[in-house]
């Protein structure tokens, strides 16, 4: 499942992470996306779906018409590993393609 980041760790790879911040104590990364519409921010839901399934990595979401509430952690870990960095650095590269 991989090591828990530390803390130094984690504030390494939010700079590196547009809109993301701590949740949860610094168990969680978490960020809200808003789109212009339901369509498109099922359609970031939808390719986002794929890349977590293929990487077998999932996230803790909320969608709420445009908007998508993201929490990411490790829930084996017990908190956030590499395999969250990886997976909101993807939803970010996913959600830059909407124009967010
Ligand atoms: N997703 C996340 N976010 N954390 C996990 O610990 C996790 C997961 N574990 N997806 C995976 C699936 C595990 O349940 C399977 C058996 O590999």
């Amino acid at each position: 499942m991989g090591d828990l980041l530390s803390d130094e760790a984690r504030r390494a790879a939010l700079v590196e992470l547009p809109g993301w911040r701590e949740a949860d104590g610094g168990k969680a990364f978490t960020r809200t996306f808003t789109f212009r519409n339901f369509n498109e921010a099922f359609g970031f839901m939808t390719r986002a779906a794929l890349v977590a399934e293929k990487n077998d990595h999932h996230p803790d979401w909320r969608n709420v018409y445009k908007t998508v509430e993201v929490n990411l952690s490790t829930h084996d870990a017990g908190g956030i590993t590499a395999r969250d960095v990886a997976l909101a650095k993807k939803m970010n590269e996913i959600a830059a393609r909407f124009g967010i």
